[in-house]
């Protein structure tokens, strides 16, 4: 089911293809290429801007500085318990009067999101941005790195040259450096059959996890991926999964959207107690029914956010007949599951990669393709793949009775929405959120973007 020979031939052909469809796209009115697009590479500026955690409510709620390294001091002015989360980078939670430094290392030209992450707090509207701006003043900012308050056309960039270029430059490394994204998670994991039942091991440890090229963060994962290894059993098979903590915190294993008994349902302390730091728990059960599912902890929302999940499907979805009269196939040529994640040190990411690090999907025109869509964030995310349109066939795993048509699918967190796409015409077309704020900055695309590579049949 997967299409690992294929994509991996066709990269050769594809990655010049693909940069000259990316160039294409964006090098209208390209002028000369200023080397310091980039902006940040070997400027040596430090800066440290200050940063008060107010009443639901960040002040100021832009902040500037110029690019290089930055630190921002933050202060719980407030009377009720926040932290700051900052490109992956995140406070511990801050006691009323705390201050603490949080080191954002070296920052290039761009806009980055800045937010509470205690749990709707950020809904609540405490959130803003950083701004890394050519030539700013550290502190608050004033709209163009000028202190008089002009609106700011080139985001921090000398010219509109400038700008396009960087935000050409990032684009391109999508593709052309496949070799840089590290390794991808998700991958299936295998069983032994013991006793009767496929076993499975699973081992909750620290990793150090690339997120996005030189982004490297410590996650919380199972077996040193983020997603996790995917779970696929069939209705009918006795699953065991042994749970082997080797995080510095207690953890469990919910399956979400799975029907188990009770007592393998994973919520402490109800249904069992946290397994401590180097103990073990065995989930047995039956899997009972198909299932569109996730696995994750249920031990504290910031384990789930830093990497604890992964998804476990039961059984095969199959593609609804009303679909095969208009060209899908009963057999989706590829299967793919797209876990959206968009906190914790993994942030805005899609499998848990960040543009340009995420993975690219390769087919061909006439294939049919089956995504499982599943959100582990805060936020709901509207998934929009260009020009196929897709097919709901499944929402939480449940087979619809009538599809829905849908080329942008919004899907809230905790959902899953089984999709089928049937690839229609050739190009290198670009996926994802349309929530554009998480998909672009001012100095190009990021986050939750991929694309789909469709080659001519
Ligand atoms: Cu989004």
């Amino acid at each position: 089911m997967t299409s690992d020979d294929r994509s991996f031939l066709n990269w050769a052909a594809m990655a010049i293809a693909v940069a000259a469809l990316f160039l294409g796209f964006f090098a209208i009115g390209r002028v000369g290429a200023p080397e310091q697009a980039a902006g940040s590479e070997g400027s040596g500026t430090a800066s440290v801007i200050e940063l008060d955690l107010g009443a639901l409510k960040l002040s100021p709620e832009h902040i500037m500085a110029p690019p290089g390294q930055v630190t921002v001091r933050i202060t719980n002015t407030d009377a009720q318990v926040h932290n700051l989360s900052i490109m992956g980078s995140r406070t511990p939670d801050l006691q009323p009067g705390d201050t603490v430094d949080l080191e954002l290392g070296e920052l290039a030209v761009g806009v980055y999101p800045m937010f509470c992450e205690i749990p709707g707090h950020n809904e609540a509207g405490m959130n803003g941005n950083l701004h890394i701006i050519m030539n700013a003043e550290p502190g608050p900012y004033t709209g163009s790195g000028t202190s008089d308050g002009a609106v700011d056309h080139f985001h921090g960039f000398d010219t509109w040259e400038e700008m396009q270029t960087a935000m050409d430059e990032r684009a391109l490394r999508f593709l052309p450096d496949v070799e840089a994204k590290g390794e991808f998670g998700g991958q299936p994991l295998d069983y032994e059959m013991v006793d009767g039942y496929k076993q499975f091991v699973v081992t909750a440890q620290l990793a150090d996890w690339e997120v996005e090229p030189g982004r490297i963060v410590e996650a919380y994962t199972y077996n040193g991926t983020v997603p996790a290894p995917s779970i696929h059993v069939e209705v009918g098979d006795m699953v065991r999964v042994i749970l082997k903590n080797e995080l510095p915190t207690p953890t469990t294993i919910h399956w979400h959207g799975i029907r188990v008994p009770n007592e393998m349902d994973g919520v402490p302390p109800f249904t069992q107690a946290a397994v401590e730091p180097g103990q073990e728990f065995v989930y047995e059960f039956e899997a009972l029914e198909p299932a569109v599912g996730i696995y994750h902890s249920h031990n504290g929302a910031s384990q789930v956010l830093d990497g604890l999940f992964g998804t476990m499907t039961i059984g095969q979805m199959q593609t609804p007949e009303v679909l095969l009269d208009q060209g899908f196939k009963a057999t989706p040529d590829q299967e793919i599951q797209m876990t959206l994640n968009d906190a914790g040190v993994i942030g805005l990411s899609l499998n848990g990669k960040s543009f340009p690090a995420t993975q690219p999907y390769v087919g061909t025109v006439g294939d049919t393709v089956m995504v499982h869509y599943q959100n582990e964030g805060l936020m709901a995310h509207p998934m929009h793949l260009h020009q196929p349109l897709g097919w709901i066939i499944a929402k939480d795993g449940k087979e619809l009775l009538v599809p829905i048509p849908g080329d942008t699918i919004n899907i809230a967190p905790g959902e899953r929405y089984t999709v089928l796409y049937k690839l229609v015409d050739p190009g290198v077309w670009a996926w994802h959120c349309h929530i554009l704020t998480h998909a672009e900055r001012d100095d190009g695309m990021f986050g939750m973007v991929t694309a789909f590579i469709v080659n001519p049949a």
